[in-house]
């Protein structure tokens, strides 16, 4: 075992990893869960996460929601609560940062809480949708999740009356813009990969695209993963709360004269 595998970011790694980041030509962030825990919203397979208390198979697959969306509604409506009035961290502004600083190019987050955007990343794609909609599965309309409509139990659509699910990828449905993601991943020859267990696919697939184009994979996790098992000599773990250990990550890695 290495430096690479010890807590926080030490300084030699830290340059290293940064001057990585300075010479990448397309850089891509693949964020989960984790990278949303210091904003208030627990995680999934984490000891008390969603997952302790809904069984994925459970409550979260269109199977579910088609046989009994008002049993899929209660996981719905206790996502919901973790998201409200929640506030994005300083490891999403450090990603934000990045893009501004013209050093990354994409995040793609498997997380539907829309903090990426709400710290000012511009380029976000959700390959697990979003909680601000609600969606048919039929007809597919789309509608703001405004109060009134989450106050009732399963809200029908206004055009086919299906009833209405949030606008998030259950297991078993197809994940949003897969054909974007794998283009960029195939281009991305630095992958930062944040806060994921890395267990759902076809999201946890990205890193070994990007490995297979030679590309390289710096991970921040509180702990290792799958992926960290997995690592190639270039790439590095950092291991810490995400909210340290990815602004120190930005701090060295954005030019001083854009810095604020
Ligand atoms: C699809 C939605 C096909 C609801 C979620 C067998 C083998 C391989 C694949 C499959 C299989 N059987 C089925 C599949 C496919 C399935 C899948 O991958 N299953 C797995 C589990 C085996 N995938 C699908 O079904 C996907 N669709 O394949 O479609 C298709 C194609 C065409 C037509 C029809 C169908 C759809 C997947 C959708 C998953 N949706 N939930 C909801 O969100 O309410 S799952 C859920 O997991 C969330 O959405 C979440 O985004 C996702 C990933 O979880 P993570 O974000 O990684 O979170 P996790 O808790 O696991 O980890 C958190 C990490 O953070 C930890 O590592 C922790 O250490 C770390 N951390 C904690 N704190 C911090 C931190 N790190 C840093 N700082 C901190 N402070
Ligand atoms: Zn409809």
């Amino acid at each position: 075992m290495g430096g690479r595998d010890r807590p926080g970011i030490e300084e030699p790694q830290l340059a290293e990893a940064a001057a990585r980041l300075r010479a990448a030509h397309y850089v891509v962030a693949l964020t989960g869960a984790g990278i949303s825990v210091e904003s208030g919203i627990p995680d999934f397979r984490s000891p008390g996460g969603l997952w302790s208390v809904f069984r994925p198979e459970e409550y979260a697959t269109i199977e579910v929601f088609r046989a009994n969306p008002e049993k899929a509604w209660r996981l719905y409506r206790a996502l919901g609560e973790t998201l409200v009035g929640r506030e994005p961290n300083p490891a999403h502004v450090a990603l934000a940062a990045l893009e501004q600083a013209g050093l990354l190019r994409l995040v793609v987050t498997q997380n539907i809480d829309g903090l990426h955007q709400a710290a000012g990343s511009r380029n976000v794609v959700e390959i697990h949708g979003d909680h601000r909609r609600l969606q048919c599965v039929r007809c597919g309309h789309l509608e703001e999740a405004r109060p009134e409509r989450l106050a009732e139990r399963v809200p029908a659509c206004p055009g086919c009356s299906a009833p209405l699910k949030p606008n998030v990828v259950l297991f078993g449905e197809a994940v949003r813009d897969l054909d974007a993601i794998e283009q960029a991943a195939r281009r991305c020859d630095l992958l930062l990969v944040v806060g994921t267990s890395a267990q759902v696919y076809p999201a946890a697939a990205i890193p070994s695209l990007v490995r297979a184009g030679g590309g390289a994979i710096i991970e921040f996790n509180v702990e290792k993963t799958a992926l960290t098992a997995a690592r190639h000599p270039r790439d590095f773990f950092f291991r810490g709360p995400a909210g340290t250990t990815l602004p120190q990550f930005a701090q060295a890695a954005i030019p001083r004269d854009q810095t604020a």
